[in-house]
This record gives C-alpha cells, sequence and structure tokens, in this order.
C-alpha cells in the first residue's frame, strides 16, 4: 500500500491546485477530490503512485499539461485524470476511442512542397518524434545503471546508420564542454539543461549519465537521448521545404525502429513521458517571421482555430524574440503521423495568406 505521507503529499498537492486561482493547467481542471480520493492508495508495479504523476504539476501552477507518467502502466491505473487530459489536449480523443495506424507519409512526401519558395516567412523547419524503449520505464523510474544501458544500446544502432546523409556521431553530454553544450542549445539542436518541469517529475536524476546527441555532419538528422523520452528523432533543416524534413525523418526512424523494439499501445500508440506527446509523437514546427498577424489580439484564437500551437524562438516555455514563432501542429493522438504533419502544413500555409493580405 502507498505511504501514508505519500498520500499526504498528494492531499496537500490537491490544496495547492486547489488554492491556486491563476493555475490554469489541465491537471488542475481534472484533478477532483473524487478522482484524488480515488486514486491515491494505488501504486503500480514499479511502485509509482500519483504523486509522481501530478507533482511538476503542483511545484509548477504555470505547467499547461502538469503530468507525466512515471511508466506504462501508469495510464491505464490513473486513467481517471489522464483519460480527461489526454481527451482535452488532443481534441477530444474519447476513452473509446483508438490511435490510427501508422502511416509516417511514405510516398506522399510530394503532398508538402515548399510552404515558402520565396524565403521570406520560414527561417526553418523540423520534425520531431518520440520513442521509449521496451522494457525500460520512463525517466522517474530508471536508474543509474538503466540509463548507462540504454544509452550503450542505441549507441549501437548509430553506428550502424551507413546512409551517406544520415550516418553521424554520438555525443554524450558527460565530457561535452560548456561552450559546445551552449551552442548547440543556442542553434536549436540539443535539450535544454535545468527544465523545471522535468526537474520536478524527477526525470533529471543521474544528470547527465546516459543523455547525449547523435547527429549527422550538417546537423539535419538528430536523436535526442534520455531527455524528457528515451529517444526523440528529429529532422530539420532551413527553409520551408516540408516534404525533404519529412522525408529524411522517414528514412531514419525506419533504420533505427528496425533494430529497437519500441513501446507501443493499442489504445495510445507509441508511448511517452508526457500525454500531450502520444499517439504519432510527431510535433511538425516552423520558426516563422509573421509580423502583421503577430501582433493581432486574435493571432492565439487564429491559431487555436487552425489546431495549432504557439511557442517561443526556444522552444516550449520560451518567448518569442525579433517576431518569429515556432508554430506547430497541437494533437499528437488520434489521426496518423501524415496527417499531423498536414495539420501543421495547411494551418501554416493559412497563416502565410493572412499575412500577405493583412
Ligand atoms: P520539442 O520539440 O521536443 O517539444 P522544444 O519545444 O523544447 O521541444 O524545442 C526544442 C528545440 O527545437 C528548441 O531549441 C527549439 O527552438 C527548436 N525548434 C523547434 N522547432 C524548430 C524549427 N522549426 N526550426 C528550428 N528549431 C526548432
Ligand atoms: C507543462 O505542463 O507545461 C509541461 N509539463 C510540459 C507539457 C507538454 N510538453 C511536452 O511534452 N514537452
Amino acid at each position: 500500500s502507498v505511504d501514508p505521507a505519500v498520500v499526504k503529499k498528494i492531499e496537500d498537492g490537491f490544496q495547492t491546485l486547489e488554492n491556486a486561482k491563476d493555475c490554469h493547467s489541465l491537471l488542475k481542471k481534472y484533478l477532483t477530490k473524487g478522482v484524488v480520493d480515488q486514486l491515491k492508495d494505488k501504486k503500480t508495479k514499479l511502485g509509482a503512485t500519483l504523486l509522481d504523476v501530478i507533482q511538476s504539476g503542483v511545484a509548477n501552477l504555470d505547467s499547461g499539461v502538469g503530468v507525466y507518467a512515471p511508466d506504462a502502466e501508469a495510464y491505464t491505473l490513473f486513467a481517471p485524470l489522464f483519460n480527461p487530459i489526454i481527451e482535452d489536449y488532443h481534441n477530444g480523443f474519447g476513452p473509446n476511442q483508438k490511435q490510427p495506424q501508422i502511416d509516417l507519409g511514405e510516398g506522399k512526401t510530394h503532398l508538402f512542397p515548399d510552404l515558402d519558395p520565396e524565403n521570406k516567412y520560414i527561417n526553418s523547419t523540423r520534425i520531431r518524434c518520440g520513442r521509449s524503449l521496451q522494457g525500460y520505464p520512463f525517466n522517474p523510474c530508471l536508474t543509474e545503471a538503466n540509463y548507462l544501458e540504454m544509452e550503450g544500446k542505441v549507441k549501437k544502432i548509430f553506428e550502424t546508420i551507413t546512409d551517406s546523409e544520415l550516418q553521424g556521431t554520438y555525443y554524450p553530454l558527460k565530457g561535452m564542454t560548456k561552450e559546445v553544450q551552449n551552442q548547440l542549445i543556442a542553434d536549436h539542436f540539443l535539450f535544454k539543461e535545468g527544465d523545471r518541469f522535468l526537474q520536478a517529475a524527477n526525470a533529471c536524476r543521474y544528470w547527465p549519465s546516459g543523455r547525449g546527441i547523435f547527429h549527422n555532419n550538417s546537423k539535419t538528422f538528430l536523436v535526442w537521448v534520455n531527455e524528457e523520452d528515451h529517444l526523440r528523432i528529429i529532422s530539420m533543416q532551413n527553409g520551408g521545404n516540408v516534404g525533404q524534413v519529412l522525408e529524411r525523418l522517414i528514412k531514419g526512424v525506419k533504420i533505427i525502429q528496425s533494430q529497437a523494439p519500441f513501446s507501443r499501445d493499442d489504445r495510445l500508440g507509441w508511448l511517452t513521458f508526457c500525454p500531450s506527446n502520444l499517439g504519432t509523437t510527431v510535433r511538425a514546427s516552423v520558426h516563422i517571421k509573421l509580423p502583421k498577424i503577430s501582433a493581432k489580439p486574435e493571432f492565439k484564437k487564429i491559431c487555436d482555430d487552425l489546431k495549432l500551437q504557439i511557442r517561443g524562438i526556444h522552444g516550449e516555455h520560451s518567448e518569442s524574440a525579433g517576431g518569429v514563432y515556432d508554430i506547430s501542429n497541437k494533437a499528437r493522438l488520434g489521426l496518423t503521423e501524415v496527417e499531423a504533419v498536414k495539420q501543421m502544413y495547411d494551418g501554416v500555409k493559412h497563416l502565410i495568406e493572412l499575412e500577405k493580405k493583412a
């Protein structure tokens, strides 16, 4: 059974959320007294509790979502909390709905010709997806030995990549100079360090052990190792050629997938640490200048209606700079991978038309 001290922390966390009038997280919206009482005594086989699920959102009242899954079982054991959050975040994906079959968009990349052939609006395009290695829980339940073993496994996979465009080098975070690390972060290639949302979720233990980045020479194909998810597979390049970016991502995912079994759930698709990334795990984004329409008060509403999410220039929870925004598909669950990319593509195309007319 759950330690009474942990139950107390859960109840205190609930009170903290109740008292926080300025908190707008999905956690606060759906963690009712009834849900607390139903779930506070439950524990996954690996020993994770409701506290592991909610502690990041309790410590960070400005969270958008506020919960993480410590292991795969948490999504079912704590479903009375996860399900409504998932439904709210992913365009109404209900408890009886299932993630469709995988369709990365192979053979369909011609559907995405350059969004900005004159190079006037889009600085760069990026598509990423996440994967979890079968047989390992998510961050809070991993030991240092797990991290090192997982890093060893994926390093071996990287060494087998012979495709001339994708082949590259794995750079462990341990031993990387601060100068190199900070440059990679500033240039948008590497995950940041000290993310308070992840830290409060116990997702940064033993840092930097087992963490690192693989990339090809031109930094157009990259893989993050053991940051928020076990793997983040990324394709990016300057300009607005979404088709080319997707084509490269598909090539990379297929190579890696052929050598590592990943955790997939029949209903939720690819499993990830954060419920916002379930399903396709795909976030397709552009860094785009839209000086006219982004100055309008209705810009956020326009993007919401197009099912787009706005982020700042250095990723989630960062600010825009120089009028450049990160615009991406918001939902990742309940649609196919190629549909997720199309949501970003069609939405951004529309935004560019609005900007031209403004
Ligand atoms: P994620 O995409 O994994 O959800 P973030 O929002 O933190 O995570 O973004 C990670 C990094 O990727 C940040 O440095 C961000 O600026 C960069 N990035 C995202 N989209 C683009 C893009 N279209 N072009 C260049 N960099 C991008
Ligand atoms: C939040 O709730 O704002 C953070 N926990 C991040 C949530 C979604 N972001 C993500 O998956 N990277």
